[in-house]
């Protein structure tokens, strides 16, 4: 099981993603959800659709954190300050930049906000707790709101074949379930702390309804 997915992996990424000075590391970022779209992957192709989207939006970061403007990606403070000097970002409709770093990390970023509220209830959850539930919880509370009427029902006939609460705490492959409340008390500070820098960058910026 070494190589599988492991909580504790989502954890290290995270953990790598804040420099001393709180900047966001793209690279760290990406690689984080790398490891959560790997774990949704081995929960069954009803998540598929999902799982797409997230691979094309941290293929998307990855392309320009590797491209020729690499070092303007290194963060998500430079990546913001970069694409809007540079009239990179499309600011009220899609235009010329359908794809700016700064939009597509847009998409991620509400996701995690989705991650953070789920990871609580799973951690505060009790044995008879649902995940479907939990998860359509989270979900309702967060990237809802930003998704068509289509998408959101079939996200919800997607957390119909979530495993249960039991089964889930084993594929996070952290060891028993109190280990696994444990690490994720660890882990939401984190998250938390990711999250909330990036989404005041964004919020000064003016970014967070962007196209
Ligand atoms: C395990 C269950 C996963 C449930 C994930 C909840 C999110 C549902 C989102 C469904 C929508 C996906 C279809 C595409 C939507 C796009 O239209 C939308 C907007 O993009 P755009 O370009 O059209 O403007 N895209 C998004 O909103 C991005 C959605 C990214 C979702 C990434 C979810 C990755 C999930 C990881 C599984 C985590 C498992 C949790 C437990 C892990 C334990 C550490």
């Amino acid at each position: 099981m070494a190589d599988s997915f492991s909580l504790r992996n989502v954890l290290e990424n995270f953990k790598s993603c804040l420099s001393d000075n709180k900047e966001v590391y793209i690279k760290y970022y990406i690689s984080g959800w790398r490891e959560l779209v790997s774990f949704m992957n081995s929960l069954g192709s009803v998540f598929s659709f999902i799982s797409k989207d997230a691979v094309s939006k941290i293929q998307i970061l990855e392309n320009f954190l590797m491209g020729e403007n690499g070092t303007h990606y290194l963060t998500v403070q430079s990546m913001v300050k970069y694409e809007l000097d540079n009239e990179l970002v499309d600011l009220t409709k899609r235009g010329s930049h359908p794809e700016s770093g700064c939009r597509t990390l847009l998409r991620l970023h509400r996701a995690l906000r989705w991650l953070q509220l789920f990871l609580e209830s799973l951690r505060t959850s009790t044995e008879d707790s649902k995940t479907s539930v939990m998860c359509s919880e989270a979900y309702n509370a967060s990237l809802a709101q930003h998704h068509s009427w289509i998408i959101r029902k079939a996200a919800g006939l997607a957390f119909c074949a979530l495993p249960g609460r039991d089964a889930f705490f084993e594929v996070m492959n952290a060891g028993s379930h109190q280990e696994v409340i444990t690490l994720l008390g660890e882990a939401l500070p984190l998250i938390s702390e990711v999250y909330q820098i990036t989404e005041d960058l964004y919020a000064k910026n003016k970014l967070l309804d962007l196209p």
